[in-house]
């Protein structure tokens, strides 16, 4: 095991310092929550078994399409990009996978799995990248990739989903996440038909790729880069591709890849219904696809999400989500943002379990709309916080990980052997 980057003793000194008004927080809860005849003890259980993976291109600076501002200590590489994700899976003990993208990862697969296996790590679903063109490739995907007029243009961007399946495979990754920036700018650009049949046929082409136990995700997204159409528009086109392809290919939900005021909390019971939800990019949004801090702008939202999720759990309907974090951090430090990300959705997910699942459906068998809605409501105004801080103490983490993070001086640590860096991968997808 190599050496971590936060002392256990400093997380574990932070916790004893915080510990007595921490057991007080817990305990009260717990005794309120009795009288709603829920153990607290088991909602905690079931919170430290949740994980959600933290994407690679997530720990550098992101930038917006005018500019990008360098923050301290960012990581060169993916090897420093593993030891941050490290840090939080360390603080949080919510975050044991890390989702890498290709090419901006690239190394030996031999290196990549000594590196995460050294600091506890695994690989959740690979990415691909057929929205910028890489150096040395032959053909450009200024007008599309998988969908491209060109043959030769696909062949490339398939065979590059093959190498990051490959690559996948060699480091312990299960699945495939798949977005395509093909689209088009002008009506009468692109014939809608052809492009999506050109699309589907290379997915299947990548399919064919695919090891027995991987799945394959498509992620819709609505506009960006192409603003007038783009081929995988929404959950209904993505829903056609999940069938389409076959029992491996799942839809993948990106919570800013919608319209305003979409309802996606109905999206992800309709993918669920129908046996198609592969997982999830969360962050949150303002207007489009910000790639905000997940919970930041709308946590009521993000837990309405979590409600179908739970819902279906109870009804027990067999689906596996990848929960992943997909954001671009501006203005704050990337380990920071991601750290209160994973806690805002296992929020969301604590939240949800505290729904009185019986009441609720009596509520709306009764058509009695403002029991119903209150019943939601309850369990999202309780103060989960001694839940998440107890599920993290329990598994060696922190009580309070931002707290513990800034005082462990990793950041500053970091900036002095990481120079600064204008260029690097900004936010994606
Ligand atoms: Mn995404």
């Amino acid at each position: 095991m190599a050496e971590l980057h936060i002392s256990g003793e400093l997380i574990a000194a932070e916790n004893d310092r915080l510990l007595a008004a921490h057991k007080s927080d817990y305990e009260a809860l717990g005794a309120h929550l009795v009288r709603r005849n829920i153990d607290i003890d088991a909602i905690t259980n079931k919170v430290a078994d949740f994980f959600v993976a933290v994407p690679s291109w997530g720990v550098g600076t992101g930038g917006t399409r005018f500019a990008r501002f360098p923050g301290i200590g960012e990581p060169r590489g993916i090897f420093d990009k593993l030891d941050d994700c490290a840090v939080i899976q360390q603080l949080t003990r919510t975050t044991p996978y890390v989702s890498l993208h290709i090419p901006w990862d690239k190394a030996d697969p031999k290196h990549l799995k000594a590196h995460a296996d050294a600091h506890g790590l695994g690989f959740d679903a690979m990415n691909s990248n057929t929205f910028s063109d890489a150096p040395d490739q032959a053909h450009s995907y200024k007008y599309g990739s998988l969908s491209h007029a060109n043959a030769s243009t696909r062949t490339q961007a398939i065979e590059h989903n093959i190498e990051c399946i490959e690559i996948g495979a060699a480091i312990g990754s299960k699945a495939l996440t798949v977005w395509v920036g093909d689209g088009s700018n002008f009506p009468g650009q692109s014939n809608f038909a052809k492009a999506f049949e050109r699309y589907l046929g290379s997915m299947s082409e990548i399919y064919k790729a695919l090891p027995d136990d991987w799945r394959i995700f498509s992620e819709h997204k609505m506009y960006e880069p192409a603003f007038y159409s783009t081929v995988v528009q929404d959950w209904g086109t993505n829903y056609l591709i999940a069938q389409t392809l076959g029992p491996k290919a799942y839809c993948l939900v990106d919570l800013g890849h919608h319209a305003p005021n979409t309802n996606i909390e109905m999206v992800v019971s309709r993918l669920i219904q129908f046996k198609k939800l592969g997982g999830f990019h969360f962050n949150d949004s303002k207007y489009g696809d910000d790639d905000l801090d997940a919970g930041s702008i709308d946590p009521y939202r993000l837990f309405l999400v979590f409600n179908e999720l739970v819902d279906a759990e109870d009804r027990g309907v067999d689906f596996h989500p990848a929960h992943m974090i997909d954001q671009s951090h501006n203005v704050t430090d990337p380990i920071e943002s991601l750290i209160s990300s994973a806690n805002e959705i296992r929020r969301a997910y604590a939240q949800a379990l505290l729904v009185d699942r019986k009441a609720l459906s009596a509520y709306q068998d009764e058509n009695d709309a403002l029991m119903a809605s209150d019943a939601l409501k309850r369990a999202y105004r309780t103060d989960v916080e001694p839940i998440l801080a107890e599920a993290r103490r329990r598994s060696a983490g922190a009580i309070d990980p931002v707290a513990t993070y800034r005082k462990s001086g990793y950041r500053e640590r970091v900036g002095k052997e990481r120079p600064a860096s204008v260029a690097g991968g900004g936010g994606i997808i």
